[in-house]
């Protein structure tokens, strides 16, 4: 028996586990948890149109549920008994069933009785409500929940729940380590790679609606008409899962493909050019959901070579896609070599007097932090800036910043962290997750935007671990205020196994990841102490590159006395961009929380810490504890040999040998580098450096990916 269950458990057999499956696996379950099932779960039944959208939704229910139950559940027009109904509109009222607050994407999941047997009821307004409610439903028993009594109503906060592909029409995709991109360009329209499919699935069942194709380091190319067939090639494939796509706007393009002489957004020609450009796409891809633009930033083109502003830029396109019901994601991403004001505040002055100048259908994306997807940033001080504006999160989850592919970093409790975060400016709770779900202000248009992880590797993502920061984004998109650990429980057990021990110790190593990559990188408010240009591994020393902020040295200001960035009154003051609850904490070296020290703080290194350590002894204790959480890992990792498939249980342990040296570098490199400046010793029990500082510098990485 034991032996069976095991068996069941790691899916051998039915195929190799390499992970493209993601969590959409749909192995048969245990049969003592497949038993609560009996009497439920025996066929589906349609009340409702058979759309496209439909189709999916049905089949998709009748797969998984046929897996996972070991036994036919097949889409059948008769015989009511057990059966799952999927119920839109009218048909609701025979069941009593309320959809009025649902809206477009929501949904409800009902248990009714019906004499001895059980209906399960997924209904919803629209299609789309349908699909995220069968995708609910097989969640639950993939996880083996008890759904005889269901009574769930589920509708998501955001509106827009976005992934941006940085992927280029060549196929590298720039900050990307899962191999290349999945767009397949020069085999579109005439081709349609099944990825597509599986990726349209994958997204659906997270509630993700929308997807930016291309790299937001835009290429004009994308928007003529080849290219415009190819994109409603992939249009047509995601359509019937709910996703609309989305292209990124070069600023410029009116110059490069539209043969003006101008790209001013002032000018009647640039202005009648992308409405012509949009009518054009629209023809094509009726739903197309709009541009997402990066302007004037890192030497993309943008508005003010024309000494137009960024709403002048913004509601030029905004205009353009209006009457199709387009909207524009303008990147609030934006900070110039020529302005000596800390990169901190750069986006927040250009942008806060801008408050109440864009379109009803601009939405600026701002990052979770005012400098670049560091490992941890605090809020960034836009949120709560423009209350006029909508304002969309964009986070990255491909991990840039956080040890690429190879590294085990869950980023779901990073997320939340900034989402939870109050920014007090109408009082306490005033969070993130208000502002950006419209519902601070009273906003019509909402969204949140994820940075994509995924490529052409067998397992979408580089790792099997990353395929969780995937799947975290599209259910914090759908619900902010989501438990990091239950999304990652759900996850564990869809991916990998539902062997209660088991679970428990993936969760308690992914629960700490993210904590741990902060100590071994960037502890107590460090960042951007990265190599240069790839960004792989550690180069705190690096302090002659042409840009000044593109210097490690320029953000931790480490010296003989102290370490860290002074951003109170005594120097940038960009805690004054924070309101005034949010900006005294910061600002006050007392109350500071301690994970955001040197962000706001140039510290003596003989600072005493809450702990009783000296500052500098904290920062050793903090990048020493970080490798040793990893190196504990490889030891939990171990007693899951066997328990799960072989194929991915070696990349894994692999991975986190690689992400256990890397760690051990970071620390090294930057403790060897921090006492070359302060002349002082490790403390007792501290492991030296295993190499001197200029053979870490020394190092160059030709093939890091990515870059
Ligand atoms: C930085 C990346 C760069 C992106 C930029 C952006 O290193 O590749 O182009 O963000 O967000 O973090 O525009």
């Amino acid at each position: 028996m034991a032996v069976f269950l095991l068996l069941n458990f790691v899916g051998m057999g039915a195929r190799a586990e390499d992970g493209y499956w993601l969590w959409l696996r749909y192995d048969e379950l245990p049969q003592e948890m497949r038993s609560q099932y009996r009497g439920q779960l025996r066929q589906i039944v349609l009340e409702t149109e058979e759309t496209p959208t439909v189709s999916v939704a049905a089949r998709e229910l009748s797969d998984g549920l046929s897996g996972l139950l070991g036994r036919n559940v097949p889409v059948s027009d008769e015989g009511a008994r057990g059966a799952i109904l999927l119920v839109t509109g009218e048909a609701a009222s025979l069941y009593d069933l309320d959809l009025s607050d649902l809206g477009e994407d929501g949904y409800l999941l009902r248990t009714l009785t019906d004499g001895r047997r059980k209906l399960t009821v997924i209904a919803a307004n629209e299609d789309d409500g349908l699909l995220y409610g069968v995708f609910h439903l097989l969640r639950l028993v993939q996880t083996g929940e008890d759904i005889s009594d269901l009574n769930i109503t589920s509708v998501p906060r955001i509106d827009i729940r976005v992934l941006n592909h940085w992927d280029n029409l060549d196929r590298t995709v720039e900050r990307g380590y899962a191999g290349q991109s999945i767009w397949d360009w020069h085999k579109l329209p005439d081709y349609i790679d099944p990825r597509y499919t599986d990726y349209a699935r994958a997204n659906a069942s997270i509630g993700i609606n929308g997807t930016v194709l291309t790299n937001v380091n835009a290429n004009a190319t994308v928007l003529t008409p080849p290219y415009i067939e190819k994109v409603a090639a992939v249009a047509d494939t995601m359509r019937p899962y709910g996703i609309q796509v989305y292209l990124t706007a070069r600023f410029s393009a009116p110059i490069e493909i539209g043969g003006l002489e101008t790209a001013d957004p002032a000018d009647p020609a640039v202005q009648a050019w992308w409405a012509g450009k949009a009518d054009e796409i629209y023809r094509k891809i009726p739903d197309f959901g709009g541009f997402l633009v990066k302007a004037d930033s890192e030497g993309q083109p943008g508005p003010h070579t024309y000494h137009r502003t960024h709403a002048e830029g913004a509601n030029m396109l905004a205009d353009a896609v209006a009457p199709h019901g387009g909207v524009v994601m303008w990147r609030a991403f934006v900070y110039s070599e020529n302005n000596p004001v800390d990169r901190h505040m750069q986006a927040y002055d250009q942008f806060v007097p801008l408050d109440g100048k864009f379109r009803s259908n601009v939405i600026i994306q701002t990052k979770n932090g005012a400098i670049d997807f560091q490992p941890r940033e605090p809020f960034h001080p836009l949120f709560g800036a423009m209350p006029e504006t909508p304002l969309g999160m964009e986070f990255q989850i491909t991990k840039e910043y956080l040890g690429f592919a190879t590294h085990l970093a869950y980023l779901a409790p990073m997320w939340s962290e900034v989402l939870r975060a109050d920014t007090f400016v109408k009082g306490e709770g005033s969070t993130v997750a208000k502002i950006i779900d419209g519902s601070l202000e009273g906003h019509e248009i909402s969204a949140m935007a994820g940075v994509s992880n995924i490529g052409s590797d067998r397992n979408w993502t580089g790792s099997q671990f990353d395929q969780a920061n995937w799947y975290a984004f599209g259910r914090l998109a759908w619900d902010p205020a989501a438990e990091p650990a239950e999304i990652a429980e759900d996850w564990v057990r869809m991916t990998f196994t539902g062997d209660d021990g088991a679970v428990g110790t993936i969760l308690g190593m992914m629960m700490e990841s993210r904590e741990a990559v902060v100590n071994y990188m960037t502890p107590l408010g460090l960042g951007h102490l990265m190599g240069t240009g790839h960004h792989y591994g550690p180069a705190p020393w690096v302090s002659e590159l042409g840009r000044p902020e593109w210097n490690p040295v320029y953000y931790h200001k480490a010296d003989e006395d102290g370490i860290g960035f002074d951003r109170t009154k005594s120097g940038s003051n960009a805690v004054a961009q924070y309101s005034d609850a949010v900006a005294a904490e910061f600002a006050d070296l007392e109350a500071v929380p301690e994970e955001y020290l040197l962000w706001f703080h140039h510290v003596s290194w003989d600072y005493e810490m809450p702990s009783g350590r000296t500052l500098w002894e904290e920062l050793v204790h903090r990048y020493t504890e970080g490798v040793r959480t990893v190196s504990g890992w490889r030891g939990e990792w171990a007693s899951l040999e066997g328990r799960i498939d072989e194929g991915r249980y070696r990349q894994v342990a692999d991975f986190l040998r690689v992400q256990e040296k890397e760690a051990r570098w970071w620390r090294d490199a930057c403790l060897a580098y921090f006492m070359s400046l302060n002349g002082l010793d490790l403390p007792a029990g501290y492991a030296p450096p295993a190499r001197t500082l200029d053979e870490y510098k020394a190092m160059v990485f030709p093939s890091a990916p990515g870059n």
